[in-house]
């Protein structure tokens, strides 16, 4: 069902150009390919003396928690290199890298899950349940978590270490997990703080936790790759980064609304913002909009794991109506984005932009 739900999703415009320029299987599923030969690299690293027992959780450690996603960010990598690339040849090789790259943020995306899930006592990822919920792994998923991280700098290297952008990609990806893991923590602390006086969420605390958990790695990341790849400097791309920092927010922003308001047969996940006490979109609006008796609710229910407080705090943002707040949000968020991609001066800045914009805007998971 993973893969099918994968290979489902229609190719871009680029990967079917670039499909048909080459005259082989679709990018995707060359991608999907490449997943099989980097897996394997990993598995049979002998770097390491391992036993077969050892080769074989790692396999399947993999296999369980990296492929199964809906691959937006791996396969943007490939998107935007083929864009930066216009009008120039792209060999099977050059593809490769891409796919390798591509591949590095799913790892980065698969690690990141793994542990997120395990801070905020997540029950089910991707229509499975969550690796460390399974009887055999536990809290000995933590390192799994660390061992994908530790995969993505073995694939660098193993690909990229003649290449002069070498020390850039390295610095990128240092830099990013930084970022990440600072958001992060701001959403852990935040929790306290908030369970402390709820009324201490603010939307400009918001946005820095987003930016830095969420936005950095999930869209400048692919584009920066990308960028390096095709040989360019990522410091003349500062207004193109602003951008994507800015489309991660509202994809975060989505990702807040769907934990409460969608159905989890199609997120693949069951939402635990209400339970964890989450600094989230929908609780930040529903302060700003509630009056003194609905703030009195919230704070009586907000962050309690049982199921009747959980229906109190949903009740409220029905009677806030914050599906219709967040609906008039996303069209004056996507109006914004429009209007700023089209000042974008650089054209494969434009494409770029426009591609990721038309993935996300009201997505539905
Ligand atoms: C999304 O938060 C952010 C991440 C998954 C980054 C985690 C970073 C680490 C360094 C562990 P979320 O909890 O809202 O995501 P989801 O809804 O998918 O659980
Ligand atoms: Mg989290
Ligand atoms: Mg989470
Ligand atoms: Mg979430």
């Amino acid at each position: 069902r993973l893969r099918g739900e994968a290979s489902s999703v229609k190719c871009t415009r680029q990967e079917q150009r670039w499909q048909s320029d080459h005259g082989i299987a679709d990018a995707r599923e060359r991608f999907m390919l490449a997943y099989g030969r980097l897996r394997d690299d990993l598995v049979g690293d002998d770097s390491c003396d391992l036993t077969d027992e050892a080769r074989s959780w790692l396999a399947q450690m993999i296999d369980y928690n990296v492929p199964g996603g809906k691959l937006n960010r791996g396969l943007s990598v490939i998107d935007s290199y083929l864009l930066l690339k216009q009008g120039s040849e792209v060999t099977e090789d050059d593809f490769f890298l891409a796919c390798v790259l591509g591949w590095c943020v799913e790892w980065f995306q698969a690690c990141a899950l793994l542990l997120d899930d395990i801070m905020d006592d997540s029950y089910t990822r991707r229509d499975q349940i969550c690796w460390y919920r399974r009887p055999e792994v536990g809290l000995r998923g933590i390192n799994d978590g660390i061992l994908l991280k530790c995969h993505i700098l073995i694939l660098i290297k193993k690909y990229f270490r003649e290449k002069p952008y070498f020390l850039d990609l390295l610095e990128l990806w240092n830099e990013i997990a930084l970022q990440t893991s600072l958001g992060q923590m701001l959403d852990l602390i935040g929790t306290h703080t908030g369970a402390d006086d709820l009324a201490k969420y603010s939307i400009q605390g918001y946005r820095r936790i987003v930016k830095y958990k969420t936005a950095y790695y999930s869209f400048y990341l692919p584009v920066a790759n990308a960028l390096l790849l095709s040989g360019a400097k990522l410091e003349h791309f500062n207004g193109l980064k602003d951008i994507l920092i800015e489309m991660g927010i509202y994809f975060q922003i989505q990702d807040d609304y769907l934990d409460c308001f969608a159905d989890p047969n199609t997120i693949g996940k069951m939402g635990t913002d209400i339970e964890d006490h989450k600094c989230s979109w929908l609780i930040v609006e529903a302060l700003g909009h509630a009056n003194s008796n609905q703030i009195e609710v919230l704070h009586k229910n907000y962050g309690k794991k049982d199921s009747r407080s959980v229906s109190e705090v949903k009740r409220t943002y029905a009677a806030l109506d914050l599906k219709d707040i967040f609906s008039e949000f996303e069209r004056r968020c996507y109006n914004h984005l429009v209007t700023s991609i089209e000042d974008q001066k650089d054209r494969a800045a434009r494409e770029i932009l426009k591609s990721f914009l038309k993935k996300i805007h009201q997505r539905k998971k």
